[in-house]
């Protein structure tokens, strides 16, 4: 029997899909998974298949043609590492394995080091799209050696998503890069879908509109610059009823948001490069207080506010929500790819964020019509510092700026909370102030700290004796 051209363990759900699209490309795949029995049950659902059934890793190992290519399609974590361990024994010089999943990029960069020094090849690759991505095309980002990705480089452009005939991956840059970069992603997802989260809740509860109105509205919006994967399935929600209640499926699902945490290490890693992000951020703390439900529902019958009571225009409040959407997801968009300019120096990755965003148009969960015009700025100018600073994306926002600030203001005034898009507008108002009262932050603390300022006036660290400038004596 001849051998096969590609391997990938972890037969769940990712794993699964990723060896039938790869199949249907024409590779012939051997699998294997820790519990066998979910490996026989997947074979035995695909009859006909081009697939190599293995049982243990050493049969899967002996059925890959060399230089041997190797998917890991496991938990993120330590199953990562208890895989590679099984697999390296049996490995040949050449040989190259990848991790296919939602690694942390710091484990990556260990992993990379560690297998080079061991004389295997590795990529570190980030795969975006979820089930229906990985069976019918997914978005790649593969971080590693160029010796490594030349060596599946066919493959990935073969099963990834195609925007206008181009494949939906390039190499991303060296060792973790790419799984950097499928983590930034994740924050940017968890960014777009608190916006509209938010917009969504604002309409309804100001507006009271049914679900078929929801629909339509955002029926109408996915045929604007809207346009998005995400806009799309938001509006498909509207028009599903739970099948035991009859009633609308979305008005039976608890309003508590999981994650499985890729958000919450954008924003850590985002602290530690000390870029902002806090559209991100709000995302990520929306889900934390979400999961607090009892207490809030406790809290709800204590704390005080506004009843919701908007008596305005409908229309504006929907034309407003449509702008307030929009201008938020530039300004967090500029925070993402800021955040990847930081990263790409601090790490030495030498991202592109042109090829970046054009590998997210398609197969992600963040494609959207946005990322064309985000490519178009690159375009203009690779060394573009904020993507507000285009003019382009300045005016679109400039132009929303007023209807963005409505929406906002009607939700505060409501007592709605919309965390990430007051936080998408307070970034836009903080980047765009010569002057932010930091001034008396330094001053608080050279007063109580002695940390020392610096002068509007003159170059130098200086410090004052607050006491003494108070005419107070020393105790
Ligand atoms: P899971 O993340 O649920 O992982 C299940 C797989 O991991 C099974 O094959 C399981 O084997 C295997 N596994 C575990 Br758990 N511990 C193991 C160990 N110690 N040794 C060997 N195998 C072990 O699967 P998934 O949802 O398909 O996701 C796979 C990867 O892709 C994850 O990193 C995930 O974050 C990422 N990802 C998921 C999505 C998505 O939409 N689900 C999207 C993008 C990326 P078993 O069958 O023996 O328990």
């Amino acid at each position: 029997m001849s051998k096969a051209s590609i391997g990938l363990t972890g037969l769940a759900v990712m794993g699964q899909n990723l060896v039938l699209n790869m199949e249907s490309h024409g590779y012939r795949v051997a699998v294997h998974n820790r519990t066998v029995q979910k490996m026989t049950d997947f074979v035995a659902a695909n009859p006909g298949k081009n697939l190599i059934p293995c049982t243990t890793m050493a049969d899967f190992v002996d059925s890959l043609e060399s230089p041997r290519k190797i998917m890991i399609m496991v938990k993120a974590g330590g199953p990562v590492d208890a895989v590679i361990a099984q697999l390296v024994p049996l490995l040949a010089q050449g040989d190259l394995i990848m991790d296919c999943g939602n690694s942390h990029f710091l484990d990556t960069e260990r992993r990379a080091q560690e297998l080079a020094d061991r004389g295997l090849l590795f990529l570190g690759v980030g795969v975006s799209g979820g089930e229906e991505g990985a069976l019918k095309g997914p978005s790649i980002m593969p971080g590693g050696t160029l010796e490594a990705y030349a060596l599946v480089r066919e493959l990935f452009e073969a099963i990834s998503a195609k925007v206008d005939g181009i494949p939906c991956v390039s190499y991303i840059g060296p060792r973790g890069a790419g799984h950097y970069v499928k983590v930034a992603h994740n924050g940017i997802e968890y960014g777009d879908m608190q916006l509209i989260a938010e917009t969504y809740d604002v309409l309804h509860r100001c507006l009271g509109l049914s679900p078929q109105k929801l629909y339509e509205i955002f029926d109408e919006w996915n045929n604007t610059e809207l346009s998005s994967y995400l806009i799309e399935i938001t509006r498909d929600i509207f028009a599903v009823n739970d099948s035991e209640t009859g009633l609308p499926l979305l008005d039976m699902i608890l309003d508590e948001a999981m994650q499985k945490g890729t958000g919450k290490w954008t924003s850590q890693n985002a602290f530690d490069l000390g870029a902002a992000t806090p559209t991100i951020n709000a995302a990520v703390e929306s889900r934390i207080i979400s999961g607090n439900k009892v207490e809030r529902v406790r809290a709800s019958k204590i704390l005080p506010g506004p009843l919701v009571n908007y008596t305005g225009d409908k229309q504006q409040l929907v034309d407003s929500a449509r702008a307030a959407l929009y201008a938020s997801k530039i300004t967090s968009y500029a925070q993402g790819i800021a955040l990847l300019a930081l990263a790409s120096s601090e790490y030495h990755y030498q991202l592109n964020f042109r090829e970046i965003v054009s590998l997210w148009r398609g197969g992600c969960i963040i494609r959207a019509e946005l990322l064309g015009d985000i490519m178009g700025a690159y375009q203009r100018n690779p060394h573009l510092i904020n993507l507000l600073l285009d003019d382009v994306f300045r005016q679109a926002v400039a132009s929303r700026q007023a209807a963005w600030r409505f929406f906002v203001a009607t939700a505060i005034k409501n007592g709605i909370p919309v965390l990430a898009l007051s936080a998408s507008l307070a970034y836009y108002d903080s980047y765009r102030s010569a002057c932010l009262p930091a001034n008396l932050t330094q001053a608080q603390r050279d007063y109580f700290g002695a940390h020392s300022y610096r002068r509007t006036d003159r170059a130098g660290d200086f410090h004052t004796d607050w006491g003494a400038a108070l005419g107070r004596a020393e105790e």
